[in-house]
Order: structure tokens, then sequence, then C-alpha cells
């Protein structure tokens, strides 16, 4: 059993419930939206937003870990600058205080005075939400060799969706955008090797609770390590890797790409990195790939934990296209070619996920991909 994948995994539904409550209370979300700074920007977005529950969540994890495992405390790194900016202009720089009234009052000072809205805040933050690891996986879980871990997180990914505020629209099992395809990604890595230990990825609004009117999370997570793996993902169809023809791309990806998809696999568009990869770990698509610089360590390393964990990967796109493989690569060859969260890239961005990636579950899909795409 992991302590640490225990810490995360209740953490994650921790940080999933600071997310649905910012979002019920309409007056308390429209506040805690500022648009991001230009440097932040992302290449894709005209509009980027980061919200305060972004920065809450990372800076509680880095509190928590702080106090949990006071030794991985400067390896946890995370997409979100801590700095938030209130309407008076003010620069406050967000962390969450020894005690609730604390944080309450620094809150406050982000919200412009409103202190009912910092104190709901600061009580979801300091709650003490946990979610227990499956009783039957956790004894099966091997013990993680926490000082040479470090720690990616994002703590929204698809904040569009999020601000958004809509339920979603699914073609097959995926979701095309909406709610669902928010997600909480921790990722853990090891810093000498640089590859995906495990990971966790929730899913903060994953099911809709007609009688109660609420949102619900869902958590999975995965760890492979020494030789051991283990996961929560129970894959619906143990077929459907023959069956299901569904590719996930990011709607920014170019026509011609799209195309040479389109000759072998249903090409669906789904909003959110973290979500895309999901959907490939769930098996509701046979892969996710990328062709460009548009996202970041912290977008894959939780999902690539998992799917590690179930046998997949996740490998870099303009390298495995260079080896105009035209068989099932090795194990080998696969392990020399999965995306790496140790090494900064030498160009700016440093953390973008250079040259793009496929995400897949089962190595047998990766020939015919090539295939379709030789001619990229
Ligand atoms: C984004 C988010 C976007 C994704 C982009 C990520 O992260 O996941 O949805 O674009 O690559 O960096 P796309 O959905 O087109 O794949 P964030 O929402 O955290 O900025
Ligand atoms: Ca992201």
């Amino acid at each position: 059993m992991s302590e640490l994948l225990q810490i995360l995994l209740s953490f994650s539904e921790r940080a999933g419930e600071i997310a649905r409550s910012i979002r019920r209370e309409p007056k308390l979300f429209s506040l805690l939206v500022e648009e991001k700074g230009e440097t932040e920007k992302n290449q894709r977005f005209t509009h980027d937003f980061k919200t305060l529950a972004d920065v809450l969540i990372q800076e509680a994890l880095r509190h928590h870990i702080k106090t949990m495992i006071p030794s991985l405390e400067d390896y946890v790194q995370g997409e979100e600058s801590a700095e938030f900016t209130n309407t008076l202009g003010e620069k406050i720089t967000v962390k969450i205080c020894e005690t609730e009234k604390e944080t309450a009052n620094l809150l406050a000072k982000v919200l412009d005075g409103n202190a009912e809205a910092a104190e709901l805040l600061a009580a979801v933050v300091h709650s003490d939400i946990t979610l227990q690891l499956e009783t039957e996986l956790a004894p099966k879980i091997p013990e993680l060799p926490i000082n040479n871990l470090g720690i990616w997180i994002d703590p929204i990914d698809s904040t569009g969706e999020y601000v958004n505020g809509k339920s979603g629209v699914c073609q097959g099992k995926v979701y095309k955008s909406g709610l669902p395809c928010v997600t909480v990604l921790i990722g853990i890595y090891d810093r000498v090797s640089g590859l995906p230990v495990g990971g966790v990825v929730n899913q903060p609004f994953g099911v809709f609770d007609e009688e109660s009117q609420r949102w619900r999370g869902k958590a999975y997570w995965g760890v492979s390590h020494s030789g051991v793996n283990v996961h929560n993902i129970q894959v619906s169809s143990p077929s459907s890797e023959t069956e299901n023809k569904v590719v996930v791309i990011s709607s920014s990806e170019g026509v011609s790409f799209q195309e040479m998809l389109k000759k072998k696999f249903d090409v669906v568009h789904a909003t959110g990195a973290g979500y895309k990869l999901l959907s490939v770990a769930l098996g509701h698509a046979v892969a996710y790939i990328c062709s460009k610089n548009s996202t970041f360590r912290w977008d894959t390393a939780a999902p690539h934990g998992i799917l590690s964990a179930e046998g997949g990967g996740v490998v870099k796109y303009k390298e495995i296209l260079k080896r105009h493989l035209s068989q099932e690569p090795s194990r080998e060859e696969l392990q020399a070619l999965q995306v790496n969260y140790h090494k900064p890239n030498t160009a700016s961005p440093i953390w973008c996920n250079e040259g793009g990636f496929i995400a897949y579950r089962s190595p047998s899909i990766i020939p015919v991909i090539l295939d379709c795409l030789k001619d990229t």
C-alpha cells in the first residue's frame, strides 16, 4: 500500500470539492475569474482564464504535501503561479495558512473584502475530505521511493469548460465538451529516469446526480513501479481495442492530419488534454494523437502514470514518426520514446510536450497509427 497515493487520491477529491463549491455559487464564481497575464497565455487561446480555484488547489496541495511528506515539498511543480490580482489591482500571493481563519483573511483580500465568500472557500480548503483506495487493490500497491519522486499538478485542466459550465455533449462514449472534460491532474514521476510512476485523475464533474441536482466526482489512479502495475480502471469491453476505432484529437489540429487519420479511424474532437488522455485510459478511444506543442508536462503526467499501469504509455510523436516502424515496436523501443517529466526543453516554452505525442493503452495500435500518418 502506498501512503503517497492514498494522500494524493484524497487530495484530488478535496480539489474536486473546491472546484465544485466555487461553481455552485454563481456570484462567487464570477468574482473568481480573471484573465491570464500575456506571458502566461497558452499559444492557442485568445481568452484563457486563470481562476482562483486553480491557484487555490495548487497551493493547497503544496501545503498538504509539506505537512504530510516534507521531503517532497520542493519537488511539486504546477501550472499556475500563485499570484492573483484583485479588482483593485492589488497583487496577492495565494497561500494556505496554518489556520482556516488566517486563510479566510488572506482570501478576503483577493475577493475585494467579500468575507462570506472567503470563509466559505477557506472552509473547503481546510476540510478533511478523504477518499479511500479500493480495499481489494490497496494491498497490491507497491511502496514508492519517496526520495526519488517528483510531482506535476494541473489543478484544473480545461479551464475554459470549467468557466463555461455547460453539462456536455457526447459522441459515443467521449464527451466533446462540457464540465465532464474538466480534470484535476496529479502525476508522480521518477526524478532520475523522468518516467511516470503513477497518477491520479479526478473528474470533479464526472456524473450529474438528478436527485440532488449536484455533480459528483470520479477518481481514477494507477501505479507502475518496479514491475508491479496496479490501477482502478474498469474498461467496459475487453475486446474494445479491436472494435473501437475512435481516436481523440484537439480541434486545433490541421485538416490534412485529420483527413489522414480518417482513413482508418473515427476522429473525435474532445476538449481538455487531461480528459482526452483519460478517454484512452478508459478504453473510450484507442489513442489520443497530439501533433503540436500545444500541451505541457502537467497535462500528461497524471494520465501517463495510469496508462503505464495499464501497459500503455505516451510516446513522443515526432520521434516515433521518424522511426518508420511497420511492426509493433518492442517494449524497449517504446520505453525509450516515452515522454519524460524531469528534463525541460532547451527552448521555450520549456515544459511543453515538444513535437507532440501519441497516447495509447495497447501498443498494438501504434503501427496502425503510424501507417495512417506515414506521408506527413
Ligand atoms: C489546456 C486544456 C485545453 C487543451 C490545452 C491544454 O489546459 O486542456 O483544453 O487544448 O492543450 O493546455 P485542447 O482541448 O484543444 O486539447 P488548461 O485548461 O489547464 O489551460
Ligand atoms: Ca492544462
